[in-house]
């Protein structure tokens, strides 16, 4: 099995981790403006986790992955900064509690560190070309969003998105790792990202009623 074949074997869980109400009213500029706080909170706090479950993998990589890897340690230690940049312009706070969804990605990634590594490399890659593809859908963006929308649809991480692509398929290549398993991972992938976009858009008017 390759990666890619995934997406040919899961078109409409792919297209709800990719395509999203959330994703239209960016582009067009009706999102909440509390919704798309409350993405920007809980995705930081999700890049935090990613940055965690990254460096452990990277540990355990066979060498040829490494320096994909290890280019995409130092990038979301980056995305990191960027966030907290993005937050400050717009006068945010990031310091947000997790919200169940984001907590229940978090665990995930901890089951995938439990995993063997075929599995947890090709969920890398699927949460990664999930970003690249949903703010794709988004493109170009409303301008109030445009740099988040920019963000995930250059060239550079379209190449790194390839990259892991490349890991992953050597990974699976090698054999030895239930296919259903790594199936399973996949469409946990997709789940939760999915929701994660439904999280922010239920976000804001739940927070209002509580106020
Ligand atoms: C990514 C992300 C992509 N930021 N948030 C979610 C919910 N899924 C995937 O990770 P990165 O490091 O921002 O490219």
């Amino acid at each position: 099995m390759r990666a890619a074949d995934l997406l040919l074997r899961h078109p409409e869980a792919w297209r709800g981790a990719t395509r999203h109400p959330f994703l239209d009213s960016l582009r067009d500029g009706t999102l909440p403006q509390e919704a798309f706080e409350a993405w920007l909170g809980q995705d930081y706090l999700f890049v935090g986790d990613l940055l965690a479950f990254q460096a452990r993998l990277l540990a355990r990589a066979p060498r040829p992955a490494q320096g994909v890897l290890a280019g995409g340690l130092v990038a979301v230690e980056d995305e990191l900064g960027w966030f907290e940049a993005r937050a400050r312009e717009r006068g945010l706070g990031l310091a947000e509690a997790r919200h169940p969804t984001t907590e229940a990605y978090r665990r995930l990634l901890d089951v995938f560190e439990e995993d063997p590594y075929p599995v947890a490399i090709t969920a890398l890659w699927a949460l990664e070309r999930a970003y690249l593809e949903a703010w794709g859908s988004a493109a170009p963006g409303h301008p109030d969003y445009r740099p988040f929308v920019e963000h995930w649809t250059t060239p550079e991480f379209a190449g790194y998105v390839a990259g892991l692509e490349e890991a992953a398929d050597a990974a699976l290549g090698d054999g030895g790792v239930p296919e259903e398993r790594v199936e399973a991972a996949f469409l946990e992938v997709a789940s939760v990202e999915r929701d994660f976009w439904e999280m922010a858009l239920s976000y804001a008017p739940a927070r209002r009623l509580g106020s």
